[in-house]
C-alpha cells in the first residue's frame, strides 16, 4: 500500500470476496450421497448470484479419505468419487464464464500414507523417497520390547506425532493422522514436486491456492521433550512446531519459481499459531511470500478453560472477540493484509457461535455477522450455508458423526472417562467439525435437496426453514444481506483503504461492537469516501446508543463527519427506533466527502 499523501492502488485481491466449497457436502450429482465437481458445476449460477468473484475448493484430489481429501494420494488426480478430470475442466471453463475464479487447496505439510512416496518410502531406508519424510530412531525400548518415540508431542488427531514403522524400525511424524505423514521440506526434492503440482494446476488456468497449514511445513530445529506435556497438557504443542526457521524461506521460494510466474494468482496460507507479527512477514507487500493467511485467534476466544482445547460450550466474550479483531486490523494495517472469516470446514456455524441461532434471531444476527464481517479490512471468505445463516446441529449418538477430530476426541476424553457422554455430544455440538460439514440445504425436500440417496452425513433437521429456496424466494433473507454486503464492498473502495479503529470508549462494552473506517485525505479525495461506521448490538436487548443514526457529532476526531449514508441495516426503516439499535441490530454508513 502507499504512504499517506498518494491514493492507495487497490490490488485485485484485496476488492476479493471468496465462497469456501466443501465438495464432499455441497451437492451430490449422482445419488451415492457424496457431493462431487458436477453437482458443484449445476449449483455455480447460485454462488456468481451472491456476488462473489472467487471459489476456494477443499480438496478435491485422490484420497483415502481418513480425513476427507486432506490426505492426499495422488495431487494430479481427482477424487473418484467426486468425478473425472473432464468434471474439473468443465467446472473451471464454466466458472470462468460465470466471472469465478477457482482456488484450490493446496495440502503440501503432509500427503496420505497411501500416497506412492509414502509407500516407497517405508519400503526401505536406502529407497530413495525415503528422505521425502521424516523419520527418527525410537528413544529407546521399553521393557517389553516396545519402542519409544523420539519425544512426547502430541498430535492434531492421535496421542503421538510419531508412528512406528515396524518394517524399517524408525518412526515417522504426523502432526496430524498418522495416515497423514509429513513431509520432509528439507529436501529440496520434495520442494520441486510441489512446485511441478502447483505448476501443473496453474497451467489448468486454476487461479490461486488455499495452502493447508502452510506454517507448519518447516520443521523445528528442537525435537526435545515439550515440558507443557510432559507436565500433563494434552494439546498440541503449537508454538514449537509453527513458524519453523525456514518457512519464509520456503515461501519466498515458492514465490519465486512457481507464483511470480502466474500473474494475478490468489494466495492464502492456513497459519495456526500466528501472531500478527509473524503475519507481517508471511504477507507483507514486499516480501512475496502469500498475501494472506488465515490466522487463528479468534477462533480460540471459546475454547475450553479446562485444557480440552476446542471442546467446551462456552460462550465467547464481545470484549475478548473485538480486541483480538481489533489488534490484527490494526498491526496489519498498510503493512499486509487480512483474511476474514467467521467459520470453514473446521468450525462451527458462525451464527451459532456468534450470533443467536433461535427462531427469533438467527436471521438478525446472521446479518449482523456479515456486516460486522464485511466491514473490516481484508478479504472475507464465506463459508458455504453461511450465506443461509446455516446453524450447528446435534447429533445424540457419536455414531452419527464423521469427523476423525470428533471422534479421536471421543477417545481421548469420554473413553478415558474424564468427560461424561452426554457432556461430550454438547460440546460436540457446540463446537465440532460436523457442524459445518452437514450437507447443504438446498430445498425443503428430502434431504434438503443435497442427494437422491442417502447422504454420507446426516442433514441438519432445521433444513425445512433453512435452506437455499426459501432464501431465494425470501428478499428478506440472509441471502440477499450477503449479496448487498458483497455488493457494497465492491462499489466503495474506502472498505478496501479505510483505517480502522474501535469507537472510542466502546472497547470494554460487553454488547456493542463498534468501529470506524477512516479514508486518508489522499483515499477520500481520490473516492469522495471519508469513512464508515459499524455499529452492531451482539444481544437480546435493545441497545441505546447515541451514535446510533451516524451522528458522531460527542466525538471530536470525528466532528468532521457528516450527513451520513445507511449502506445496510438489518431492520427495517419503520422497525428502527432512534438512539437505540434493537436485539442484533447492526447498521453501516458512509460518510462521503
Ligand atoms: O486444519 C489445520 C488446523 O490447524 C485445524 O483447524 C485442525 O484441522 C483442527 O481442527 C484443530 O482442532 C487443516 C484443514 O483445514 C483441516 O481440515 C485438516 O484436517 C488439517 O489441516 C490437516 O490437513
Ligand atoms: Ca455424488
Amino acid at each position: 500500500m502507499s504512504s499517506a499523501d498518494t491514493p492507495t492502488e487497490i490490488q485485485p485481491y484485496q476488492q476479493s470476496v471468496v465462497y469456501q466449497i466443501y465438495p464432499r457436502s455441497f451437492a451430490d450429482s449422482n445419488g451415492d450421497g457424496v457431493g462431487d465437481l458436477p453437482g458443484i458445476t449445476s449449483r455455480l449460477p447460485y454462488v456468481a448470484k451472491l456476488g462473489v468473484d472467487t471459489i476456494w475448493l477443499s480438496p478435491i484430489f485422490a484420497s483415502p479419505n481418513d480425513d476427507n481429501g486432506y490426505d492426499i494420494s495422488d495431487y494430479r488426480a481427482i477424487m473418484p468419487e467426486f468425478g473425472t478430470m473432464e468434471d474439473f475442466e468443465q467446472l473451471l471453463e464454466t466458472a470462468h464464464s460465470l466471472g469465478l475464479k477457482i482456488m484450490l487447496d493446496l495440502v503440501v505439510n503432509h500427503s496420505s500414507d497411501e500416497h506412492e512416496w509414502f509407500k516407497q518410502a517405508r519400503s526401505s531406508r536406502e529407497n530413495p523417497y525415503r528422505d521425502y519424510y521424516i523419520w527418527r530412531d525410537p528413544a529407546g525400548f521399553a521393557e517389553d520390547g516396545t519402542p519409544l518415540p523420539p519425544n512426547n508431542w502430541i498430535s492434531f488427531f492421535s496421542p503421538s506425532v510419531w508412528e512406528w514403522d515396524e518394517h524399517t524400525q524408525q518412526f515417522y511424524l504426523h502432526y496430524f493422522s498418522v495416515k497423514q505423514p509429513d513431509l520432509n521440506w528439507e529436501n529440496p526434492r520434495v520442494r520441486e514436486e510441489v512446485y511441478d503440482i502447483m505448476r501443473f494446476w496453474l497451467d489448468k488456468g486454476v487461479d490461486g491456492f488455499r495452502m493447508d497449514v502452510i506454517n507448519l511445513i518447516s520443521k523445528p530445529e528442537d525435537f526435545g521433550d515439550d515440558p507443557a506435556i510432559a507436565a500433563g497438557s494434552t494439546t498440541v504443542p503449537l508454538e514449537r512446531i509453527a513458524n519453523g526457521p525456514r518457512i519464509h524461506e520456503f515461501l519466498q521460494e515458492m514465490n519465486r519459481e512457481v507464483l511470480s510466474h502466474y500473474p494475478g494468482v490468489m494466495t492464502v496460507g492456513e497459519t495456526p499459531g500466528v501472531s500478527t507479527a509473524d503475519a507481517a512477514l508471511y504477507t507483507g507487500f514486499d516480501r512475496h511470500e502469500v498475501q494472506m493467511v488465515f490466522q487463528f485467534e479468534h477462533m480460540d476466544v471459546d475454547a475450553s478453560k479446562e485444557g480440552h482445547g476446542r471442546w467446551s460450550e462456552d460462550r465467547f466474550s464481545l470484549v475478548e472477540l473485538k480486541s483480538i479483531l481489533s489488534r490484527w486490523q490494526h498491526d496489519l494495517q498498510g503493512r499486509g493484509w487480512n483474511s476474514l472469516y467467521w467459520n470453514n470446514h473446521d468450525q462451527p456455524r458462525a451464527v451459532s457461535r456468534f450470533g443467536n441461532d433461535s427462531a427469533q434471531y438467527r436471521v438478525k444476527s446472521a446479518k449482523l455477522l456479515a456486516s460486522v464481517l464485511h466491514g473490516m479490512q481484508g478479504t472475507p471468505y464465506i463459508y458455504q450455508g453461511e450465506e443461509l445463516g446455516m446453524t450447528n446441529v446435534f447429533f445424540d449418538d457419536i455414531a452419527r458423526y464423521n469427523d476423525l477430530e470428533i471422534h479421536d476426541a471421543w477417545r481421548k476424553y469420554v473413553d478415558s472417562g474424564e468427560i461424561d457422554p452426554e457432556t461430550m455430544l454438547r460440546y460436540i455440538s457446540a463446537s465440532g467439525r460436523d457442524n459445518a460439514r452437514t450437507p447443504v440445504q438446498w430445498d425443503a425436500s428430502a434431504h434438503a435437496g443435497f442427494t437422491t440417496g442417502t447422504p454420507w452425513l446426516e442433514v441438519n433437521p432445521r433444513f425445512s426453514e433453512i435452506n437455499a429456496q426459501a432464501a431465494l424466494e425470501d428478499s428478506d433473507s440472509v441471502f440477499y444481506s450477503y449479496r448487498d454486503v458483497i455488493a457494497a464492498r465492491k462499489a466503495h473502495p474506502i472498505f478496501a483503504t479505510g483505517a480502522y479503529a474501535q469507537l472510542p470508549g466502546t472497547e470494554e462494552d460487553p454488547a456493542l461492537f463498534a468501529y470506524v473506517r477512516m479514508n486518508s485525505e489522499a483515499d477520500a479525495a481520490a473516492s469522495g469516501e471519508r469513512a464508515l461506521l459499524v455499529l452492531a448490538n451482539f444481544s437480546d436487548e435493545p441497545y441505546e446508543f447515541a451514535a446510533a443514526e451516524g451522528n458522531l457529532s460527542s466525538y471530536a476526531q470525528y466532528a468532521g463527519l457528516k450527513n451520513p449514508q445507511l449502506l445496510l441495516a438489518n431492520y427495517p426503516e419503520a422497525e428502527r427506533t432512534e438512539g437505540v439499535l434493537a436485539p442484533w441490530e447492526s447498521r453501516l454508513y458512509l460518510y462521503s466527502l
